[in-house]
């Protein structure tokens, strides 16, 4: 299940198109799962306004993806690439990886819906295999 040449190729590429609005994707795919899969909530009980649009949700939002910024460039070792976030959400967040997968899930429907004509079947997978890569490096330090 690991990317080929091709499939990060197919990031990389589908990634420059996109990332000047990766804010805009990352609160959208937040709001999504917020409001989709509520047991989510839980990690973000702290914050004023969980609503799709609020002001944390966005800012968050941002910060996700420049998390997904980071995973890109570093695309050929994401294991040592995302050694920090992972020990963050293992041992200080105590996010279940469960959660990764549905936020994965959020980020590909908002890219579809605002990406149309990129987002070819080659682009889904290859951004399918990415996001469940990122997953699992950040899941690496749970045990
Ligand atoms: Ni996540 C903080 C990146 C998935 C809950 N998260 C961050 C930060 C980044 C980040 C970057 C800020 C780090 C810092 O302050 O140094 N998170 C990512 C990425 C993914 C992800 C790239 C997956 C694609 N995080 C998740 C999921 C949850 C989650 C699925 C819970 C459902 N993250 C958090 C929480 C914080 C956080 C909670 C702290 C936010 C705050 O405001 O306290």
């Amino acid at each position: 299940m690991s990317l080929n040449a091709k499939d990060k190729d197919a990031v990389r590429g589908f990634w420059a198109k996109v990332s000047s609005k990766s804010g805009e994707i990352g609160g959208d795919a937040l709001a999504r799962m917020l409001v989709v899969y509520p047991q989510t909530k839980t990690y973000f009980s702290h914050w004023k306004d969980l609503s799709p649009g609020s002001e944390q949700v966005k800012k968050h939002g941002k910060t996700v993806m420049g998390g997904v910024a980071e995973a890109v460039a570093k695309i050929d070792d994401l294991n040592a690439g995302l050694l920090n976030l992972s020990e963050l959400h293992a041992f200080t967040l105590r996010v279940d990886p469960a959660n990764f997968k549905i936020l994965s899930h959020c980020i590909l429907v908002v890219m579809a819906i605002m990406f149309p004509k990129d987002f070819t079947p080659e682009v889904h997978v290859a951004m399918d295999k990415f996001l469940a890569a990122v997953s699992l490096a950040l899941a690496e330090k749970y045990r």
